[in-house]
């Protein structure tokens, strides 16, 4: 198992619209497992190939209590099929976005069609926590950030915020 690097924002590759799998292969099961391997040690709840350069459509998350044994969910060619017309608010966050947190309003409820890791097609229902990551994991395969839900005002400025940083942390390395 390999720990990968996360993109952070602004990237091209965070904008851009990730390709179809089709064919779940050793290869596709051998980045399905780095990228579990880069979301517990970040750590987060989920994790999208784009973000750590890989422009396929392949998620993984796990929304498990802490104290609760893991439950690692991998998703390819992930589709929502049905959204609730009740929505929910988390304060989200995201691994390509550090330290900023905002409020976001999305469907409580989702059903997902996907691939699994054997390449079988499969349906499941989310709510909570879940709902919202799954459906925060689908948009980085679009190409969309939490953010895009701010109002424009709100989205400059993490923008800015978020270029400075790189700025700093370039010298850093320097
Ligand atoms: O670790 C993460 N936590 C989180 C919290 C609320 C809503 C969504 C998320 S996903 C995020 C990891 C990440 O950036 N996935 O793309
Ligand atoms: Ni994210």
């Amino acid at each position: 198992m390999a720990k990968l690097e996360i993109l952070e924002y602004p990237d091209d590759r965070l904008r851009t619209k990730a390709a179809p799998v089709v064919a779940v292969d050793d290869e596709v099961r051998t980045l399905v497992d780095d990228m579990l391997e880069t979301m517990y040690a970040a750590p987060g709840v989920g994790l999208a190939a784009p973000q750590i350069g890989v422009m396929k459509r392949i998620f993984v998350m796990d929304v498990a209590d802490k104290e609760a044994p893991p439950e690692p969910v991998a998703m390819i060619d992930p589709q929502v099929v049905w959204a609730s017309e009740e929505t929910s608010t988390y304060e989200e966050g995201c691994l390509s976005i550090p330290e900023i947190y905002e409020e976001i309003t999305r469907p409580a409820r989702v059903r997902v069609k996907f691939l699994d890791r054997d390449g079988a097609e499969r349906e499941a229902e989310f709510d909570g926590l879940g709902a919202t990551c799954a459906q925060h994991e689908i948009d980085h395969l679009d190409g969309k950030l939490f953010i895009d839900y701010l109002g424009s005002v709100k989205r400059s400025l993490i923008t800015q915020k978020m270029k400075k940083l790189k700025r700093e942390r370039a010298k850093e390395t320097d």
